[in-house]
Protein backbone atom coordinates (compact mmCIF):
# COMPACT_ATOMS: atom_id res chain seq x y z
CA UNK A 1 0.00 0.00 0.00
CA UNK A 2 1.63 3.27 -0.59
CA UNK A 3 2.49 5.58 2.25
CA UNK A 4 2.05 9.41 2.09
CA UNK A 5 3.60 11.73 4.48
CA UNK A 6 2.24 14.57 6.40
CA UNK A 7 5.25 17.41 7.76
CA UNK A 8 3.83 20.09 9.52
CA UNK A 9 3.61 22.73 11.81
CA UNK A 10 2.86 24.28 15.82
CA UNK A 11 3.63 27.33 13.91
CA UNK A 12 0.41 27.44 11.71
CA UNK A 13 -2.36 28.84 12.37
CA UNK A 14 -4.94 26.04 10.88
CA UNK A 15 -4.28 22.70 10.62
CA UNK A 16 -3.59 22.03 7.26
CA UNK A 17 -2.31 18.37 8.66
CA UNK A 18 -5.65 17.39 9.35
CA UNK A 19 -7.29 18.46 6.48
CA UNK A 20 -4.82 17.22 4.13
CA UNK A 21 -4.99 14.27 5.75
CA UNK A 22 -8.85 14.05 5.71
CA UNK A 23 -8.75 14.40 1.85
CA UNK A 24 -6.40 11.89 0.93
CA UNK A 25 -8.54 9.78 3.01
CA UNK A 26 -12.14 10.21 1.03
CA UNK A 27 -10.09 9.94 -2.16
CA UNK A 28 -8.06 7.27 -2.00
CA UNK A 29 -6.77 3.83 0.41
CA UNK A 30 -3.14 5.04 1.51
CA UNK A 31 -0.96 4.88 4.75
CA UNK A 32 -0.66 7.63 6.41
CA UNK A 33 2.98 9.03 8.46
CA UNK A 34 2.21 11.93 10.13
CA UNK A 35 5.67 14.33 11.56
CA UNK A 36 5.00 17.76 13.51
CA UNK A 37 7.50 20.11 13.95
CA UNK A 38 8.06 23.61 14.92
CA UNK A 39 8.02 26.04 12.27
CA UNK A 40 9.09 25.51 8.49
CA UNK A 41 12.34 25.38 8.62
CA UNK A 42 11.87 22.19 10.58
CA UNK A 43 10.17 20.61 7.53
CA UNK A 44 13.00 19.48 5.19
CA UNK A 45 14.51 16.95 7.60
CA UNK A 46 11.40 15.74 8.39
CA UNK A 47 10.49 15.22 5.04
CA UNK A 48 13.86 13.64 4.66
CA UNK A 49 12.88 11.05 7.92
CA UNK A 50 9.62 10.53 6.40
CA UNK A 51 10.87 9.03 2.93
CA UNK A 52 14.21 7.24 4.71
CA UNK A 53 12.89 6.19 7.88
CA UNK A 54 9.33 5.77 7.12
CA UNK A 55 9.69 4.85 3.96
CA UNK A 56 7.28 7.27 2.40
CA UNK A 57 6.47 7.29 -1.63
CA UNK A 58 5.60 11.04 -1.45
CA UNK A 59 5.07 13.94 1.41
CA UNK A 60 3.51 16.86 1.90
CA UNK A 61 4.99 19.77 3.74
CA UNK A 62 2.44 22.33 4.87
CA UNK A 63 3.21 25.42 7.09
CA UNK A 64 2.58 29.31 7.38
CA UNK A 65 4.92 31.59 6.64
CA UNK A 66 4.26 34.52 8.92
CA UNK A 67 3.84 38.30 7.19
CA UNK A 68 6.88 39.59 8.25
CA UNK A 69 10.16 39.74 6.51
CA UNK A 70 12.16 37.39 8.54
CA UNK A 71 9.25 35.57 7.71
CA UNK A 72 9.61 35.64 4.57
CA UNK A 73 13.02 35.04 4.31
CA UNK A 74 12.58 32.52 6.44
CA UNK A 75 9.75 30.38 3.69
CA UNK A 76 12.26 30.72 0.89
CA UNK A 77 14.76 29.28 2.91
CA UNK A 78 12.54 26.18 4.38
CA UNK A 79 11.29 25.92 0.56
CA UNK A 80 15.01 25.74 -1.04
CA UNK A 81 15.47 22.51 1.74
CA UNK A 82 12.34 21.37 0.89
CA UNK A 83 13.81 21.23 -2.75
CA UNK A 84 16.82 19.89 -2.06
CA UNK A 85 15.40 16.81 -0.28
CA UNK A 86 13.52 16.28 -2.96
CA UNK A 87 16.64 15.96 -5.43
CA UNK A 88 18.40 13.86 -2.64
CA UNK A 89 15.72 11.38 -2.04
CA UNK A 90 13.92 11.73 -6.06
CA UNK A 91 10.85 11.78 -4.34
CA UNK A 92 7.92 14.31 -4.56
CA UNK A 93 7.57 16.56 -1.97
CA UNK A 94 4.23 18.79 -2.30
CA UNK A 95 4.88 22.09 -0.45
CA UNK A 96 1.81 23.64 0.67
CA UNK A 97 2.85 26.99 2.43
CA UNK A 98 -0.01 29.73 3.21
CA UNK A 99 1.35 33.61 3.92
CA UNK A 100 -0.47 34.72 6.61
CA UNK A 101 -0.64 38.01 4.54
CA UNK A 102 -2.82 36.30 1.61
CA UNK A 103 -5.94 36.72 3.90
CA UNK A 104 -7.34 39.99 5.24
CA UNK A 105 -7.92 38.03 8.81
CA UNK A 106 -8.11 34.96 10.23
CA UNK A 107 -11.25 33.95 9.35
CA UNK A 108 -10.39 34.06 5.77
CA UNK A 109 -6.76 32.62 6.58
CA UNK A 110 -8.60 29.65 7.66
CA UNK A 111 -10.51 28.43 4.75
CA UNK A 112 -7.80 29.27 2.24
CA UNK A 113 -5.16 27.04 4.59
CA UNK A 114 -8.15 24.43 4.62
CA UNK A 115 -8.82 25.18 0.64
CA UNK A 116 -5.30 25.09 -0.17
CA UNK A 117 -4.52 22.11 1.94
CA UNK A 118 -6.87 19.88 0.00
CA UNK A 119 -6.85 20.91 -3.32
CA UNK A 120 -3.04 19.87 -3.22
CA UNK A 121 -3.78 16.47 -1.19
CA UNK A 122 -5.66 15.93 -4.55
CA UNK A 123 -3.01 16.49 -6.39
CA UNK A 124 -0.59 13.70 -4.16
CA UNK A 125 -3.75 11.34 -4.96
CA UNK A 126 -2.91 12.18 -8.76
CA UNK A 127 0.81 12.15 -8.75
CA UNK A 128 0.59 8.76 -6.97
CA UNK A 129 -2.31 7.20 -8.99
CA UNK A 130 -2.83 9.20 -12.29
CA UNK A 131 -0.60 11.23 -13.48
CA UNK A 132 -2.42 11.38 -16.72
CA UNK A 133 -5.21 13.41 -15.16
CA UNK A 134 -2.63 16.33 -14.11
CA UNK A 135 -1.67 15.67 -18.03
CA UNK A 136 -4.83 16.48 -18.86
CA UNK A 137 -5.02 19.35 -16.46
CA UNK A 138 -1.67 21.23 -18.35
CA UNK A 139 -1.71 24.94 -18.88
CA UNK A 140 -5.11 25.22 -17.65
CA UNK A 141 -4.13 28.08 -14.78
CA UNK A 142 -4.96 25.76 -11.68
CA UNK A 143 -4.30 27.52 -8.56
CA UNK A 144 -4.97 26.03 -4.75
CA UNK A 145 -6.92 27.80 -2.56
CA UNK A 146 -8.07 30.53 -4.89
CA UNK A 147 -10.19 30.81 -7.84
CA UNK A 148 -8.23 28.75 -10.82
CA UNK A 149 -6.84 31.86 -13.25
CA UNK A 150 -7.77 29.69 -16.77
CA UNK A 151 -5.65 29.35 -20.04
CA UNK A 152 -4.65 32.65 -21.70
CA UNK A 153 -6.11 32.97 -25.14
CA UNK A 154 -4.42 33.34 -28.24
O1 LIG B 1 14.23 25.29 14.34
C1 LIG B 1 13.40 26.10 15.17
C2 LIG B 1 12.89 27.35 14.40
O2 LIG B 1 13.99 28.11 13.97
C3 LIG B 1 12.07 26.93 13.21
O3 LIG B 1 10.95 26.20 13.67
C4 LIG B 1 11.56 28.14 12.36
O4 LIG B 1 10.95 27.66 11.19
C5 LIG B 1 10.54 28.98 13.15
N1 LIG B 1 10.18 30.22 12.40
C6 LIG B 1 10.95 31.35 12.51
O5 LIG B 1 11.98 31.32 13.24
C7 LIG B 1 10.56 32.55 11.84
O6 LIG B 1 11.25 33.61 11.94
C8 LIG B 1 9.06 30.22 11.59
C9 LIG B 1 8.70 31.41 10.91
N2 LIG B 1 9.46 32.56 11.07
C10 LIG B 1 7.56 31.41 10.08
O7 LIG B 1 7.18 32.43 9.48
N3 LIG B 1 6.86 30.25 9.97
C11 LIG B 1 7.23 29.10 10.62
N4 LIG B 1 8.32 29.09 11.40
O8 LIG B 1 6.57 28.05 10.47
O1 LIG C 1 4.72 21.70 -4.37
C1 LIG C 1 3.49 22.33 -4.58
C2 LIG C 1 3.66 23.84 -4.88
O2 LIG C 1 4.29 24.45 -3.78
C3 LIG C 1 4.47 24.05 -6.13
O3 LIG C 1 3.79 23.46 -7.21
C4 LIG C 1 4.72 25.56 -6.44
O4 LIG C 1 5.59 25.64 -7.58
C5 LIG C 1 3.42 26.31 -6.76
N1 LIG C 1 3.65 27.79 -6.92
C6 LIG C 1 3.65 28.59 -5.81
O5 LIG C 1 3.52 28.06 -4.67
C7 LIG C 1 3.81 30.00 -5.95
O6 LIG C 1 3.82 30.75 -4.92
C8 LIG C 1 3.85 28.36 -8.17
C9 LIG C 1 4.00 29.77 -8.28
N2 LIG C 1 3.95 30.54 -7.16
C10 LIG C 1 4.20 30.32 -9.57
O7 LIG C 1 4.34 31.54 -9.72
N3 LIG C 1 4.22 29.47 -10.64
C11 LIG C 1 4.08 28.13 -10.51
N4 LIG C 1 3.90 27.58 -9.29
O8 LIG C 1 4.11 27.37 -11.52
O1 LIG D 1 -1.52 35.42 -7.71
C1 LIG D 1 -2.02 35.15 -6.42
C2 LIG D 1 -1.41 33.88 -5.87
O2 LIG D 1 -1.52 32.84 -6.80
C3 LIG D 1 0.06 34.09 -5.53
O3 LIG D 1 0.18 35.00 -4.49
C4 LIG D 1 0.70 32.76 -5.08
O4 LIG D 1 2.07 32.94 -4.91
C5 LIG D 1 0.07 32.26 -3.78
N1 LIG D 1 0.66 30.96 -3.34
C6 LIG D 1 1.65 30.95 -2.41
O5 LIG D 1 2.08 32.06 -1.94
C7 LIG D 1 2.21 29.72 -1.97
O6 LIG D 1 3.15 29.70 -1.12
C8 LIG D 1 0.19 29.77 -3.86
C9 LIG D 1 0.75 28.55 -3.40
N2 LIG D 1 1.74 28.56 -2.46
C10 LIG D 1 0.26 27.35 -3.95
O7 LIG D 1 0.71 26.24 -3.60
N3 LIG D 1 -0.73 27.43 -4.88
C11 LIG D 1 -1.26 28.61 -5.29
N4 LIG D 1 -0.80 29.77 -4.80
O8 LIG D 1 -2.17 28.63 -6.16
Amino acid sequence: MAKVGIADTTFARYDMGKAAIDEIKRNSSVKIERYTVPGIKDLPVACKKLIDERHCDIVMALGMPGSKPVDKTCAHEASMGIIICQLMTNKHIIEVFVHEDEAPDGRELAALMDKRAREHALNVVRLLFDQRSLERQAGTGQRQGYEDVGPARI
